[in-house]
C-alpha cells in the first residue's frame, strides 16, 4: 500500500468450523495482504469456540485482525466476500450455521453506519466474546463507536466459551 495515501483502521473477524479453520484464516489473511489496498497489521492467537446461535454444529475457531485500508468500507466489504469465495465458502449455508471461512467487518475507523449490505459497527460483535476477546487481546481497551466500551462489553459475556489456543501461533 502507498504509504502516501488516505488510509483508514479496520479490524475484521475470522472464523470457521468445517474442514481446516486455522488454515483458511491464515489464508484469508495472505490473500488480504496481497492486494495493494490493504495491509494486515496484527492477528490475534487462535481461540477455540462455543458456536453461537445455532448451537448444534463443531466449535469454530475464531481470531480478529487489525488492517490498515486505502478502500471504502463497502470496497473492503467486497474483497472480503471475495476471499471467502475463494476458500471455498458457499453461500448457501444456513445463517449462523457451520462455514469454512467466514470474514467480518467489525469496525471501520469511528464509521458508523447502516446501508442494505453494511451495518458498521458489526450489529453484534458486542454480544460475542469469540470477537470480543481476540480484539481485546489485539487492541486492548477501547470505546466503540456509539460509546461502548470494550471491557464491559466482555463483562457482559463471560459466560460464552472462548479458550486461547495453548501455543504462541497466532493467526497472521
Ligand atoms: N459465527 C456465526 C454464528 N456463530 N459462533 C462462534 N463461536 N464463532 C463464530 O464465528 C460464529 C458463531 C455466524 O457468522
Ligand atoms: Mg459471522
Ligand atoms: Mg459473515
Amino acid at each position: 500500500m502507498s504509504a502516501s495515501a488516505e488510509s483508514a483502521l479496520a479490524w475484521i473477524g475470522l472464523g470457521g468450523n468445517l474442514g481446516e479453520p486455522r488454515s483458511a484464516i491464515s489464508n484469508a489473511l495472505d490473500q488480504l495482504n496481497k492486494d495493494s489496498g490493504i495491509d494486515v497489521e496484527a492477528a490475534s492467537s487462535f481461540y477455540r469456540t462455543t458456536p453461537i446461535g445455532n448451537t448444534d454444529q463443531p466449535d469454530f475457531i475464531n481470531s480478529v485482525a487489525r488492517l490498515r485500508t486505502t478502500y471504502q468500507p463497502e470496497a473492503l466489504l467486497g474483497k472480503l466476500l471475495a476471499v471467502e469465495a475463494n476458500l471455498g465458502r458457499v453461500r448457501s449455508e444456513q445463517q449462523f450455521g457451520p462455514r469454512v471461512v467466514d470474514l467480518d467487518l467489525l469496525l471501520f475507523d469511528q464509521v458508523q453506519m447502516e446501508t442494505a449490505r453494511l451495518t458498521l459497527p458489526h450489529p453484534r460483535m458486542h454480544l460475542r466474546r469469540f470477537v470480543l476477546e481476540p480484539l481485546y487481546e489485539l487492541g486492548g481497551e477501547m470505546t466503540l463507536p456509539g460509546g461502548r466500551d470494550l471491557s464491559a462489553c466482555l463483562e457482559q459475556v463471560r459466560d460464552q466459551s472462548v479458550v486461547r489456543d495453548h501455543s504462541a501461533e497466532s493467526a497472521g
